[in-house]
């Protein structure tokens, strides 16, 4: 598969409501959108970077540099045989897994609309549904969030995801547990705490949670072990695993019991389905984890919760819960708590794109470098 040129945007979509988590507010969801183009396909990716870098380090400025630099003339005007061809050949970029992301997502729907084949189908999922859950980001008051909790429970959504921070825990998460009953319910407290407020965590770890996403700092599995152990109710990292050897290396140590697998995190399919792998040998499961995606990085992540060891409710819920309008042209809407996996090949969806170039900031073309120059006429 050649892949002839790439477009980069830079997209903002406006929320329909502010999310807020312990680290920030966010009213706009701004990100990279990367478009391949060979054989007369396109495939596209959305990457997970930030603007300012406050759930990991990766930036949009920085990823756009390096996509539009380095990653993307390397590999433009090339033939590439399959995406683990094409990711051997970056294989000796250091980190920058959200960036390389970008592009492997892209070229794994460009790969998979040349087979005719559904991403899924091509990534070995087994599913042709997911079970989904929603994230609740923290609300104005305790009543706000029983109310949008029950809501949600309503709606058959299999699982309530409560963000938390120091002020905003055990009394908040009380309450919607007395009122959800037996549906999970779990926190994500963004690297909000740390072993200093263990008195904190051991009550939240009286509530019946069904798991406890990322408690300690962003980078730390060693004080997360030490919260395991201290701790039964299991833990869920997130933001600390960004490869497979981060995930053997989390649950060798047990530093989790579980896995958050993003795509846009970990440097995309490939090594989400290795950390998918390696978490089922340790018969540890995981769920499909979600960046208030727009329709693009939501249909890439519904293909990959289709893997046999997603048996958690993942957090790809309905597009219409974000946004006023998408992206693309098919809706993502969840019944019943389950999201039925976009038909038709690759990740089955398609760009809406007079709507996008309405909410394009930046457009850039990137075409494969001249590899020589036309010689000097004598
Ligand atoms: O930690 O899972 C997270 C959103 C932005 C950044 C980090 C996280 C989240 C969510 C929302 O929890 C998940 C979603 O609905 O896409
Ligand atoms: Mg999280």
């Amino acid at each position: 598969m050649r892949i002839d040129r790439a477009e980069l945007r830079l997209v903002s979509l406006p929320l329909l409501k502010p999310f807020r988590t312990s680290f920030g507010v966010m009213t706009d969801k701004t990100f990279v959108l990367l478009r391949l183009f060979g054989e007369g396909l396109e495939g596209v990716a959305e990457g997970v970077m930030d603007v300012r870098p406050d759930y990991r380090e990766e930036t949009i400025s920085g990823a756009l540099a390096l996509l539009q630099e380095s990653i993307l003339p390397s590999v433009l005007g090339q033939d590439w045989a399959n995406p683990e061809h094409l990711m051997r050949h970056l294989s000796g970029i250091r980190g920058n897994r959200m960036a390389l992301a970008s592009l492997e997502m892209a070229f794994w729907d460009l790969w998979s609309r040349s087979l005719g084949l559904p991403l899924s189908t091509v990534l070995g999922g087994v599913r042709n549904e997911v079970a989904v859950g929603v994230s609740l980001g923290i609300q104005p008051s305790i009543e706000a969030t029983v109310e949008s909790a029950s809501r949600h429970a309503e709606q058959g959504y299999k699982r309530i995801k409560l963000k938390i921070q120091p002020d905003w825990d055990v009394a908040m998460v009380r309450a919607v547990k007395a009122a959800l009953g037996d549906l999970p319910v779990t926190v994500d407290a963004n690297a909000a705490y740390s072993l200093a407020q263990i008195n904190t965590l051991r009550e939240l770890d009286t509530l019946g949670l069904d798991y406890i996403e990322q408690p300690l700092a962003w980078n730390d599995m060693c004080d997360h072990a030490k919260l395991q152990a201290l701790m039964q109710t299991p833990l869920c990292l997130d933001e600390c695993i960004t490869s497979a050897q981060d995930a053997r290396k989390a649950l060798e140590m047990a530093a989790c019991r579980l896995v958050n697998i993003k795509v846009g995190r970990v440097g995309g399919h490939l090594e989400a389905r290795r950390i998918h792998d390696v978490a089922a040998s340790f018969s540890a499961p995981v769920w499909c984890g979600g960046m208030l995606e727009s329709g693009v990085g939501r249909a890439h992540n519904i293909h990959l919760a289709t893997l046999e060891n997603f048996t958690k409710p993942g957090d790809t819920s309905s597009s219409s819960r974000y946004w006023a309008r998408d992206i693309i042209h098919e809706p993502l809407e969840t019944s019943g708590g389950m999201m039925p996996v976009p038909k038709g090949a690759g990740i089955g969806v398609t760009l809406d794109l007079p709507f996008l170039d309405t909410v394009t900031r930046m457009k850039v073309d990137v075409k494969p470098q001249r590899t020589s120059v036309a010689p000097a006429v004598p």
